[in-house]
């Protein structure tokens, strides 16, 4: 089993990035060297994660960096997607932490030293606790101390960085995170999620305008995610039901950046759970970005309720990964070609794609053929749309190794790398070496 495309694919060229992908406290561990964030709270909640783990040791990256670049290369990667972890890296009174940045500056170095190209996440979801204590994301200050964040930092890491992303997954901090509290820091209002969204966006428009100015040679944007959204019967209040799905999980995130506003379904929510938003917000929101990070990993079917706007239903004969999501490569490509359509998209890179298997170690390997065969038909999903005429700059694998999967712990299985967590003994999987050996065949 093997991972191909088609032999005139433009993502068998060189100058194609693909790369691994990971999240600061979803690996870091060494919790103690830094501030806490409001995951390790949510941590410490009783019920919140399924293992009642936490990420005080994770895959003990602070410790390992080292070996882990070793396996960066070894995977012939062009490309390697971090986080940086704001506790981590300033001070209660806004002040940097010296002793944080420098271990990302010799991380930096370590990887430039060896060809390969850091794209920086500015934010993946740990917010530093004594802001969440001032109200978090619900607080319009909070995007202001982001702004501050993002300029001191910028400067220190210099010209290192190939690639900035203000933050990950705006749907995921504020849905997630604010309005269902399934995520840190576990609070559950349509008014707060609303709201939350609003301050990450214009939090993003502000460190926008700070990366251009401090760092104006890097490719500097925003990483989103989407579950694309279809009918699940073919009739006109299935598609209406999928059409606003779509709007409130997907559109009002996207929307913002190119058109100045909201998505339509604003429109039906009641006047207190609308976001307030200040004049001159949506200008700030809207800067323009050097590129669109897009993070795919399934669809989702929707049909009409009679008490909410939408329903999700289960695709109950599908088939998934371990962790429930159905396996659909051809949404990938609806999705990028129908964004492609919408919005006058700068380049796009496919920032996390990549499966969840429940993945054995036997004889020193993993044979994670199911995860192989999702990359092989996503990557050629991705193809598809390139075909289309949709500009795709690069590809990232979720997950270079096995790590913290948030609310599900450490149950769920991303990695092209297996963690004993035990050992912390890392083995690159057959997912691993097969893209690797994608990798390689290119021209
Ligand atoms: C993303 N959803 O999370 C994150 O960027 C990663 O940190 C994470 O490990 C990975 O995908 C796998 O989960 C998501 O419910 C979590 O729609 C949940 C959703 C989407 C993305």
């Amino acid at each position: 089993m093997k991972i191909s495309l088609p032999a005139q694919s433009p993502m068998l060229s060189k100058d194609f990035i693909y790369g691994v992908a990971t999240a600061s406290f979803q690996i870091e561990g060494s919790a103690d060297t830094r501030l806490p964030s409001i995951w390790d709270t949510f941590c410490a909640t009783p019920g919140k994660i399924r293992d009642n783990s936490d990420g005080k040791q994770a895959c003990e990256h602070v410790k390992l960096w080292q070996q882990d670049v070793d396996l960066i290369e070894s995977l012939g990667v062009d490309a390697y997607r971090l986080s940086i972890s704001w506790p981590r890296v300033m001070h209660k009174d806004g002040s940097l932490n010296q002793q944080g940045v420098n271990f990302y500056i010799q991380l930096l170095d370590a990887l430039i030293a060896k060809g390969i190209k850091p794209f920086v996440t500015l934010y993946h979801w740990d917010l530093p606790q004594h802001i969440e204590d001032d109200g978090g994301w619900l607080n319009r200050e909070t995007a202001y101390l982001f702004e501050d964040y993002a300029k001191k930092i910028v400067q220190a890491l210099g010209d290192r960085v190939y690639s900035y992303a203000t933050f990950n997954e705006p749907f995921c901090s504020a849905f997630l995170g604010y309005e269902v509290g399934i995520h840190a820091p576990g609070k559950a209002k349509v008014s707060y999620g609303r709201q939350a969204a609003h301050h990450i966006l214009l939090a993003h428009g502000l460190a926008m305008q700070a990366l251009q100015q401090y760092s104006p040679n890097s490719l500097n944007g925003i990483v989103l995610n989407f579950t694309p959204c279809y009918a699940n019967a073919n009739n006109a209040e299935d598609r209406n039901a999928a059409e606003l799905a779509d709007q409130y999980h997907n559109q009002w995130y996207i929307k913002p950046l190119f058109d100045k506003c909201y998505p339509d379904i604003i429109d039906k929510l009641a006047d207190d759970e609308k976001p307030q938003v200040e004049a001159g917000d949506f200008d700030i929101i809207a800067q323009p970005i050097d590129f669109l990070g897009i993070n795919f990993y399934t669809r989702a079917v929707y049909t009409t309720s009679e008490n909410e706007f939408f329903q999700q239903v289960d695709m109950v004969d599908a088939p998934k990964t371990d962790i429930g999501w159905e396996i659909y490569p051809q949404a990938f490509t609806d999705l990028l070609t129908s964004l492609n359509e919408k919005y006058s998209l700068p380049p796009i890179f496919i920032t996390e794609n990549g499966a969840a298997m429940a993945d054995k170690l036997e004889n020193n390997q993993v044979s994670d053929i199911d995860r192989i065969e999702y990359y092989h038909s996503h990557l050629n999903a991705v193809n598809n749309a390139i075909s289309s005429g949709v500009t795709v700059a690069g590809y990232f694998a979720w997950s270079l190794m096995d790590n913290f999967e948030w609310a599900e712990g450490y149950l769920k299985r991303f990695g092209i790398v297996y963690v004993d967590y035990q050992t912390q003994q890392r083995t690159v999987k057959a997912s691993g070496l097969a893209y690797r050996d994608l990798i390689n065949a290119r021209s």
